[in-house]
């Protein structure tokens, strides 16, 4: 009985622990030292190289080790096997969190008194009035915030692929009902997955559609946006400002635009991190459910992508 870790540049010691302490007298291996590769039944995986998995001959299924597949789904060497996400309480409320203070930090108009600090300007200015957020994606977290800001007060609005009924929520879906949900913005936060609809998919035509001095925020990943034409909905004023926690290349590259840009903020890719004591709980879970050929918790739907 084993289970491998396929989680290249993390520290593992104390989700091995973790794990260990939970699924006692299972091997858990991890890439690239696998000492008995033919007994691993089940993979938890993040950013695994191509061609990481194929030594594992008796592999049953795949547990991704966060709530994103994208970099897993990837792999063109990827067995077809079930795969299996992290859907986290913790998780969410992590998001919740990074996203009250983002709304904070804008209604507060702190990107502009940390620039007039640098000029050593002393110039007051009263809250802004953000009263619209509209959420893209309604899934687990996009639900959750959507949720979350109406139970708030907020009027919110949300877009997601299937039709949804959130209290507080004006929920749309479709092309027009995506011209809809943004329209009346004051802040658009994007919570879609990367597939390959996706893709690309905030281009210079929807962002467009946004509201005039709508400040848009992305927690989802970064190549669901075009970065030139978030760049030049920025410089053209049309956008005011930008919140970016994900990036196309991560880490965000020293010569990156963003960087430096006034109206953009840049955070590592930090707004909700898999806490190893609540993903441990489902990894082990997904393991036992594995031997006992039961279905997975929280299967990824892979011809949808997410
Ligand atoms: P879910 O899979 O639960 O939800 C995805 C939502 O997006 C669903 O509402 C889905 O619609 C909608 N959607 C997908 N494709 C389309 C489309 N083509 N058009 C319209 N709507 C679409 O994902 P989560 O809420 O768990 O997570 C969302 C993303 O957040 C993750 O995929 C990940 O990339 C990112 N993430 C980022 C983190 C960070 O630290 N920055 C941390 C965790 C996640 P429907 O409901 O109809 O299926
Ligand atoms: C995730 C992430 O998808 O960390 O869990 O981005």
């Amino acid at each position: 009985m084993s289970l491998a870790l396929v989680i290249p540049d993390r520290k593992l010691g104390t989700l091995v622990e973790k794990l260990q302490a939970l699924l006692p007298g299972v091997l858990i291996q991890q890439w690239p030292d696998y000492s008995a590769p033919e007994q691993v039944q089940m993979a938890v995986v993040w950013k695994q190289p191509a061609g990481s998995l194929v030594a594992l001959s008796e592999l049953k299924s795949l547990q991704s080790f966060g709530a994103g597949v994208d970099n897993i789904l990837s792999d063109q060497m990827l067995p077809d096997l079930p795969l299996a996400r992290i859907v986290d309480p913790h998780l969410t409320q992590s998001m919740l969190g990074y996203l009250d203070s983002v709304l904070g930090y804008y209604q507060q108009r702190l990107d502009l008194f940390s620039q007039q600090q640098k000029q050593q300007l002393w110039k007051p200015k009263s809250p802004r009035n953000i009263r619209h957020l509209c959420v893209l994606g309604l899934g687990e977290l996009g639900a959750a915030a959507a949720s979350h800001f109406a139970a708030l007060g907020y009027q919110v609005s949300g877009w997601s692929r299937s039709e949804k009924q959130l209290a507080g929520v004006q929920c749309y879906t479709g092309e027009q009902g995506f011209a809809s949900a943004v329209a009346l913005a004051d802040l658009v936060i994007c919570l879609l997955p990367l597939t390959a609809e996706t893709t690309n998919f905030l281009n210079s035509d929807r962002l467009a559609l946004f509201k005039q001095g709508a400040i848009f925020v992305n927690v989802a990943r970064g190549a669901v946006l075009d970065d030139s034409a978030l760049l030049a909905a920025l410089g053209s004023g049309h956008l005011q400002a930008a919140c970016l926690d994900v990036f196309r290349q991560e880490p965000l590259p020293a010569t990156d635009p963003y960087w430096s840009h006034p109206a953009v903020l840049v955070t590592p890719h930090c707004s909700a991190v898999t806490n190893v004591d609540t993903a441990v709980a489902q990894i082990a879970e997904n393991y036992r459910r594995t031997l006992n050929g039961l279905p997975l918790l929280h299967l990824v739907d892979k011809a949808r992508g997410y």
